[in-house]
């Protein structure tokens, strides 16, 4: 294992997975190495009956796990000679690709459904300079629009369908079976584009065939209700939820996703709102991690399963004494400033004086203790 100091990024840390050579020009941000967390608290708040950890994909350099892949594609795209990059994103891969473009010094076009973006997401774009479009549509437009441009002009498509997205994206099972030294049992991940639940499963089989993952894991997805078009079974024409990175109705890798559920024994439910919303103010105020709604998503999933009894009817089937679940935490929550102001309490200003202060927070004078 490389140490932490030495990290130097995936396509170094994992080159003999990875679709490079000797000639490819490596662009990287150092991403990957993301901490990889016990959370007892927050699995005792949820009563589940296994060990529950927390990938905080967060710490990549952009904020999100897009990085993984994106370090991969551009570079590739750079040794197939190509000037420009291009994709349609909820927020997080457009500013993970205009960040690497500008590292590799290469243009960037980014399509955006700029009513369905978060702010933060937005400002990273703009900010690595990227031509930035907004359409008025929602993202399944914003896709079918690059996809239509990127096969008639030269500029390189960067989303999922991409390969090379998928096989930096991989690195992540990689890295939970390097620091737990086995698969986890189960592995839940929120499902949007459904890149990433097809990127996991496929780095969780290859390392299994490498001899280093012991055992494949259950593939848990999570899709917002109001946008679940793997769960319903046919495309959402209007996908509605707060969490704008999911927010997505005819997902790319569908068939990636089903085929992760079904090869591995797992399942793709649905998670409300309220449930996302529940467990985003839980990650944060219990262990202390600040992700993104749609992060919250394999959180809130897992709680659900828990209330409906399916890790206890798991362990009654005979899952091994170790069995844990990883949860994916997919992004940043600076991503997105302000749901979190609207999920919070109402807070309320006094006048700038200590005592003012002192009424509001209710505190009273220390009694003199008596020796
Ligand atoms: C934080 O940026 O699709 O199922 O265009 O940003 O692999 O799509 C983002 C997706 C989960 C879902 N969590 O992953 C985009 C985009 C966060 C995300 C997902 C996304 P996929």
């Amino acid at each position: 294992m490389t140490s932490r100091l030495r990290w130097p990024g995936v396509i170094e840390a994992y080159r003999e997975f990875m679709p490079v050579t000797g000639q490819t020009p490596v662009i990287t941000l150092r991403e990957g190495d993301t901490p990889l967390l016990a959370a007892p608290a927050l699995q005792e708040r949820i009563g589940l009956p296994v060990p529950l950890y927390l990938k905080y994909e967060g710490a990549n350099p952009t904020g999100s796990f897009k990085d993984r892949g994106m370090t991969v594609a551009v570079s590739k795209a750079l040794e197939e000679r190509q000037q420009a990059v291009m994709c349609a994103s909820t927020g997080n891969t457009a500013a993970s690709a205009a960040a690497y473009a500008a590292r590799a010094g290469i243009d960037c076009i980014v399509v955006l459904p700029i009513r369905h973006i978060a702010m933060g997401k937005l400002a990273q774009s703009v900010m690595h300079g990227a031509k930035v479009v907004a359409i008025e549509g929602n993202f399944d437009d914003a896709f079918r629009i690059v996809v239509e441009i990127t096969g008639r002009y030269p500029v390189r498509l960067v989303n999922s369908i991409n390969p090379h997205r998928i096989e930096g994206q991989k690195s992540g099972a990689f890295e939970i079976c390097d620091r737990l030294g086995y698969a986890p049992s189960y592995h839940a991940i929120p499902v949007g584009n459904a890149g990433n639940i097809t990127a996991y499963w496929k780095g969780y089989k290859e390392y299994r065939e490498a001899g280093r993952g012991r055992r494949l894991p259950k593939m848990l997805g999570f899709q917002a209700e109001g946008a679940a078009p793997i769960v319903r079974g046919e495309p959402v024409a209007d996908p509605r939820t707060i969490a704008t990175a999911i927010k997505i109705g005819n997902p790319a890798s569908w068939k990636g996703a089903v085929a992760a559920r079904d090869e591995s024994g797992g399942l793709i439910e649905t998670v409300t709102d309220e449930e996302i919303i529940e467990a985003y103010k839980m990650l944060a105020s219990i262990e202390g991690l600040f992700v993104e709604p749609a992060s919250a998503a394999s959180v809130a999933g897992v709680a659900k399963l828990g209330r409906e009894g399916y890790f206890v009817r798991e362990l009654q089937a005979g899952v091994p004494e170790d069995a844990c679940v990883v949860c994916i935490l997919t992004g940043h929550g600076l991503k997105d400033p302000d749901c979190a102001i609207q999920a919070a309490e109402e807070s309320v200003s006094v006048e700038a004086d200590a005592e003012a202060v002192v009424e509001l927070l209710g505190l009273t004078e220390p009694v003199a203790s008596h020796t």
